[in-house]
């Protein structure tokens, strides 16, 4: 069982005992009720954001249940358990956009308040549902900082444009991580990078083998560049993308790779010597977990509405310098 106390996947039957058991346990047996699911448990991201839920629930006296769901299917009856545990609302993170309004009529039956975290449901029509309550991050614009911080470094180091490209690790289909990788391909493409040379990696997966066998590819499709920029949605997308580069035998040195999350990274950041994972960009789990947990609790307890959106803007860049210090600031020691 792991440590943090959440549901596996798999483990849905159990969800009533389990989650009696162990979650919530310093709240009274009448307590609110507040689920909080997310669709990739094993992102220390995510686990962030449990964390800070739970601090949410401990210091208010309400119960938190947290379930992994990885698919729809676990999706689906992690609602019905929360309705069964008289459960009177949630978040979620859903494992596709697309299941939004499923998700929208099961929460109806149950009468639940909830409200989405980092990823927004999309519509029958293909668009963002935007009437369904949301906090997150602020994607153009830390995508564009990525991008950005690559410039410099690669200022620094003295590249000339000529021998360098750069690999988008993407994943188009889900709209916060196109706009991430959007954001920084427009910073790059104004800082003077050719749009040629501008190569995409198109993950099938959001997680490291998904990022690395999409690396794979691009990089035997354009072998002759020395130096590379890499770009991609979160930390796993450019690891995984730099661990492809080590493969092929390309030096660190020759590589600037800068994620986003800051939170799945640590033991990279921490390797005696530097890889080609030059840095991150620390977000906010903290605030994502508690605010999006105190949000619904609110609108259970005294019908507060949340805010329709809430984007969350600050974004640090954490090195292998800083790293330590900069989560220890926030509250989020490593
Ligand atoms: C998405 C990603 C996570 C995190 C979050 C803010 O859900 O999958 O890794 O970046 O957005």
């Amino acid at each position: 069982m792991p440590s943090s106390r959440w549901l596996p996947a798999g483990a849905i039957a159990l969800c009533l005992i389990f989650a009696a058991a162990t979650n919530g346990s310093a709240a009274p047996p009448d307590a609110i009720k507040i689920g909080f699911l997310v669709k990739q448990a094993e992102e220390p991201w995510f686990q962030t954001e449990w964390k800070f839920a739970q601090k949410a629930a401990d210091e208010n006296g309400f119960a938190l249940i947290k379930i992994a769901v990885p698919d729809g299917g676990k999706v689906l009856s992690a609602i019905d358990n929360l309705g069964a545990l008289g459960a009177q609302g949630f978040v979620i993170c859903t494992p596709d956009p697309r299941l939004g309004p499923a998700i929208v009529a099961k929460a109806g039956v149950y009468g639940m308040k909830f409200m989405t975290v980092d990823d927004q449901f999309i519509g029958p029509n293909g668009k963002i549902m935007d009437q369904v309550h949301h906090l997150g991050m602020s994607p153009h614009d830390i995508g564009a900082q990525a991008g950005q911080i690559e410039l410099d470094e690669m200022k620094h180091r003295g590249w000339a444009m000529d021998d360098t490209a750069v690999m988008v690790s993407s994943f188009v289909q889900l709209d916060t991580a196109r706009q991430r990788t959007d954001g920084a391909q427009e910073a790059l493409l104004a800082g003077g990078v050719p749009k040629e040379k501008i190569f995409n990696a198109p993950n099938k997966t959001t997680d490291l083998p998904g990022s690395f066998d999409a690396a794979n590819i691009c990089l035997t499709q354009h072998q002759d560049v020395k130096h590379w920029l890499i770009v991609g949605m979160n930390d796993n997308a450019v690891l995984g993308a730099v661990r492809a580069t080590e493969n092929r035998g390309i030096a660190a040195a020759d590589v600037i790779g800068v994620g986003i999350n800051g939170t799945d990274c640590h033991a990279e950041l921490a390797k005696p010597q530097a890889t080609g994972f030059f840095g991150s960009l620390l977000l906010s789990p903290n605030k994502h977990g508690y605010d999006t947990t105190m949000f619904v609790y609110h609108w259970v307890k005294d019908g507060v509405e949340p805010p329709l959106a809430t984007f969350v803007r600050k974004a640090t860049f954490i090195n292998r310098d800083n790293w330590r210090q900069a989560l220890a600031d926030q509250g989020m020691q490593p």
